[in-house]
């Protein structure tokens, strides 16, 4: 699996001097430590893209405790934060946990820490400041008031079923998607996560003809231009998706029945989701993605989509060939244009959705600029993105849509996909849905999710862990009402 992320910082610090062992992704704990023994390591860096890692990396932490180590434990990704560096991770550890935000900022930080002289200045501010983080979150929890779960189960959004007809899918089952190039992917690309990912801030394309930055954001596009151009010709990357159409209706409010049949007779699938519970105004609905599907017990036959896209097939030996010539750029100028095709796959696969294989949007006429404000009808959210946070459906839509074999992607213990550029999600066709955030949710609805779905409430709650209002373990009476 390749993490941009980590990547970058290593390149980083390498170009600054230092030697990085870079163990590569999902490493266990025992031989991330082993190594750090072995190779005589000065700081031990973890980097962490979806939320499961955030778990792992307070377990690396109180290894590193049990066995005694005492080196800096840095911490960085695009799920991190200063606030779990400090809550979540550095209790379990008496080393320095230090959350570090972005490459250019490690080369500071790992420099004061290999100095006797710099470093016990840094690790005690440190420390502070995660201690006031600390402070701040325990006060913050009774800050935020939620509405206990039936109360928003109550609010949901009111859509008008009667009289609504919800389109029918051209076909229902799956369907794999296997006539499309990377040449047809190219026009659906948004650049900006690309500028991003090597640091550039600001709008595309203006960040070309900027002031400061344009110069050199000119060249990396320019770069791109070039590498993109011979990973087509030469068809670097394998495209790969399905997709699946299913007759569904929501059940109890917050789950979606998925039906075997059109008869809708039986159950073949239950998928679950997550409500908003935080105070809102007056008459404002608490969403939940199970709002836009119509209930069963309004008799009206809805469906759902799902799907699955990579760009990451075939990106392993030249990634192997870039590393093996020393060329880290190339190698992530490589991992961030498979990432751009994989959101652009997952793009034009929503619009030929909505265009015809769902066919509800026969006449659409949007651009790329458009695509990007998400101007469209209905919307493709992805397990893991605010309006349905929880990793573990992934298990359910890879059995909806036999994805593995259908597409060669694969799911880890902790839900990542495999290969890495690659993105799933559900199709919803209501002209109502929109995305949103799910937020803090209170232990009453945690609670029901795990019965749900058949977890433990521990287990649910792990899973769930940035989205938790409440502290698991705390009496119930210390939970904000
Ligand atoms: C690009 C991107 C992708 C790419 C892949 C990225 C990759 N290869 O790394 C694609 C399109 C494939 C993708 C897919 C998915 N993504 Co995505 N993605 C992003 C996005 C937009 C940017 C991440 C990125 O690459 N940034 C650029 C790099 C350079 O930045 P970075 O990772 O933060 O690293 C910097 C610093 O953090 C730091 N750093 C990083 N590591 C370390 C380590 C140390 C030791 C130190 C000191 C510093 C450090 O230095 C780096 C350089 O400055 C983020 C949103 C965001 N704005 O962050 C979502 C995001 C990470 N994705 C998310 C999700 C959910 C997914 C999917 C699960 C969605 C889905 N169901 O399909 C999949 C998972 C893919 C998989 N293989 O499992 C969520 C994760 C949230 C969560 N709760 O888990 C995010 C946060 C979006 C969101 N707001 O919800 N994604």
């Amino acid at each position: 699996m390749q993490d941009i992320g980590k990547n970058i910082v290593g390149v980083v610090l390498q170009c600054n001097n230092f030697e990085v062992i870079d163990l590569g992704v999902m490493v266990p704990a025992e031989r991330i430590l082993e190594a750090a023994k072995r190779e005589k390591a000065q700081i031990i860096g973890l980097s962490g893209l979806i939320t499961p890692s955030l778990d792992e990396m307070v377990h690396v932490a109180s290894e590193m405790q049990r066995l005694d180590f005492d080196l800096p434990l840095l911490i960085g990704g695009a799920t991190t934060s200063p606030a779990h560096t400090a809550v979540k991770i550095e209790p379990n550890y008496e080393g320095p946990v230090i959350y570090v935000k972005d490459a250019s900022r490690s080369v500071g930080v790992a420099q004061a820490l290999v100095q006797e002289s710099t470093r016990g200045a840094l690790v005690e501010k440190v420390r502070e400041e995660n201690a006031r983080r600390r402070e701040l979150h325990a006060s913050k929890k009774r800050l935020a008031p939620q509405v206990p779960f039936a109360r928003a189960q109550a609010s949901r959004l009111a859509v008008e079923w009667q009289g609504y007809t919800p389109p029918r899918p051209g076909f229902t089952g799956t369907r794999l998607i296997d006539d499309v190039s990377l040449a047809d992917l190219v026009d659906y690309i948004d650049w900006m996560p690309f500028f991003n990912a090597w640091e550039f801030h600001g709008k595309y394309p203006d960040i070309l003809t900027d002031k400061v930055v344009g110069e050199e954001a000119s060249k990396l596009k320019h770069d791109a231009d070039a590498m993109l151009e011979q990973v087509i010709r030469e068809g670097w990357l394998a495209p790969s998706a399905v997709v699946g159409f299913f007759p569904a209706n929501s059940i109890e409010h917050d789950d979606i029945r998925v039906y075997a049949d059109p008869a809708r007779k039986q159950e073949l699938i239950r998928l679950h989701h997550l409500r908003q519970q935080r105070g809102k105004q007056d008459g404002q609905p608490q969403l939940c993605l199970a709002d836009y599907i119509a209930p069963a017990d309004s008799g009206i036959e809805d469906y759902i989509g799902g799907f699955v896209v990579s760009a990451g097939h075939g990106i392993d030996q030249h990634v192997a060939r870039f590393e093996a010539g020393h060329d880290d750029y190339s190698s992530i100028m490589l991992k961030a244009l498979a990432d751009r095709f994989a959101e652009a796959f997952a793009e034009y696969l929503h619009e030929r959705v909505r265009k015809d294989l769902w066919g509800y949007a026969k006449d659409e006429q949007l651009n790329n600029a458009e695509l990007i404000r998400e101007a469209y009808t209905g919307i493709r959210p992805a397990p893991g993105y605010p309006a349905c946070p929880d990793h573990t459906e992934k298990a359910l839509l890879w059995q909806l849509l036999d994805a593995e074999k259908a597409t060669g992607v694969s799911l880890t213990e902790s839900f990542a996909m495999l290969p890495t550029a690659s993105v799933s999600g559900f199709y919803f066709s209501h002209p109502d849905a929109k995305y949103f955030s799910v937020g803090k949710i209170a232990r009453d609805q945690v609670e029901s999710y795990a019965a749900r779905k058949g977890m433990t409430i521990e287990d649910a709650a792990r899973w769930l862990a940035p989205n938790l209002g409440y502290t698991p373990g705390a009496p119930r009476a210390a939970d904000a009402a």
